[in-house]
């Protein structure tokens, strides 16, 4: 287990004991706090556009804007758009207004459960991690019968009814319908962290996509639309972003612990799209300012800071729902297929002993399942930002 601040620590949900996990290194100090595996649903970072944001509506207005359980309805229609290039239009057998009952009936049948660190392409620390539970969105289009010319499928939730406020996301129909074995299907979550999803985090009912960045997942969600516009048309790829952006492989630090003349230091990696080799740490000392094109960054001597082992899952995972129960684990022995889990968090932690006294600056990186270390391979910044974080400390 690694240091953690108190930021942090608000962040990830520290206090919810239902969400903690347990296990600590043994030659760590008593400083050194527990790492809960999962992030309470009050505790994430939030990131929602609108005035008045929708999770800011209660009484009457809510019950209008149809985000109660019992006022939540889905409807799902093919689009009308055509143009020069496309001059065919989406043609579905019949549109679906879905309510919630409905989609929990679905839930018995086909419910899928997945852990996803939820992150925002643009800012710099994850949001947090939550066990998502739903119904693949594959399995609610069938529900519309036979479709032709559809090629991609756009959504967006409750936005005060204002056009200017919709918040938009789209995936390609193959991406949506043709789950390969061993992927992770887009669904539409209507439990977080074996509860009800509260308002702050997009329910009743939100999409989740499991390998992306969280744009994706659109909060709140009340529309799906079909159509023949093959291109991606998020509100996202707006300001130059990347909208087909998966999540990256990088680590994020937490505050250095110092206890006489060892550094304790940690924090979580995501493992992203390409994976998660190992956490490596560079120690440096403080002073002249590291430029981003320096000769030192080829001399840097990177040392591998230990992954988190797997927690006891007993005690991290909500009554009643088992390891085996969730994609990426083996259905049978209840063991991750990988680790650290695809598109999940995983800590990691080392100690630097013996430091003489001075300033110093520690850097993590990521090296993935290709080899390439953080914050490669990036095309362009806009594609989820994974810069190498670096945290000053001093030994005294
Ligand atoms: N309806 C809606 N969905 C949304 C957003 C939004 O503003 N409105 N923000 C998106 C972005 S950019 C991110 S990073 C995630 C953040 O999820 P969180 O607030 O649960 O942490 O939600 C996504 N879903
Ligand atoms: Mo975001």
């Amino acid at each position: 287990m690694s240091p953690i601040s108190r930021r942090q620590a608000v962040k990830l949900g520290i206090g919810s004991l239902a969400a903690m996990q347990t296990s600590i290194h043994a030659e760590e100090p008593a400083e050194i706090k527990p790492r809960p595996f999962l992030t309470a649903a009050d505790d994430f970072e939030d990131v929602s556009r609108g005035t008045p944001k929708p999770h800011s509506l209660n009484g009457e207005a809510l019950l209008k804007a149809k985000l109660t359980p019992e006022t939540w309805r889905l409807e799902i229609s093919a689009d009308e758009f055509t143009d020069a290039l496309v001059t065919q239009k989406a043609q579905i057998a019949k549109a679906v207004t879905l309510d919630y009952a409905q989609l929990l009936e679905l839930g018995k049948k086909h419910r899928v459960l997945f852990l996803k660190a939820m992150q925002c392409l643009n800012i710099a620390t994850p949001l947090g991690q939550g066990l998502w539970e739903g119904v693949p969105l594959r399995d609610v289009l069938r529900l519309c019968g036979a479709m032709s010319n559809v090629r991609r499928i756009y959504f967006w939730g409750f936005h005060n009814d204002d056009p200017k406020q919709r918040f938009q996301s789209s995936l390609s129909y193959t991406q949506v319908m043709e789950t390969a074995p061993g992927e992770l299907p887009v669904f539409l979550a209507y439990k977080l962290n074996g509860q009800p999803i509260n308002l702050e985090r997009g329910g009743p009912v939100r999409m989740v996509v499991p390998w992306a960045h969280g744009f994706k997942s659109i909060k709140w969600l009340q529309h799906i639309r079909l159509t023949n516009d093959h291109r991606a048309n998020d509100t996202y790829a707006e300001k130059n972003n990347d909208p087909e952006s998966h999540l990256k492989t990088a680590a994020y630090l937490d505050e250095v612990v110092v206890s006489g003349k060892t550094a304790h230091v940690g924090g979580w990696a995501i493992s992203g799209l390409s994976g998660l080799s190992h956490v490596e740490t560079w120690l440096r000392p403080a002073g002249a300012v590291l430029a981003e094109n320096s000769p030192e960054w080829q001399q840097a001597e990177w040392k591998p800071a230990p992954l988190d082992a797997p927690p006891d899952w007993k005690s991290v995972l909500p009554a009643g729902v088992k390891p085996q129960d969730i994609l990426g684990f083996d259905r049978t022995t209840g063991k991750p297929l990988s680790w650290p889990l695809r598109h999940s968090m995983v800590g990691f932690s080392t100690a630097l002993r013996d430091l003489k006294p001075g300033k110093y600056e520690v850097r993590a990186r990521t090296v993935d399942l290709n080899g390439f270390a953080q914050p490669e391979p990036r095309s362009i910044q806009k594609s989820g930002k994974n810069g190498i974080q670096v945290r000053t400390f001093t030994i005294t």
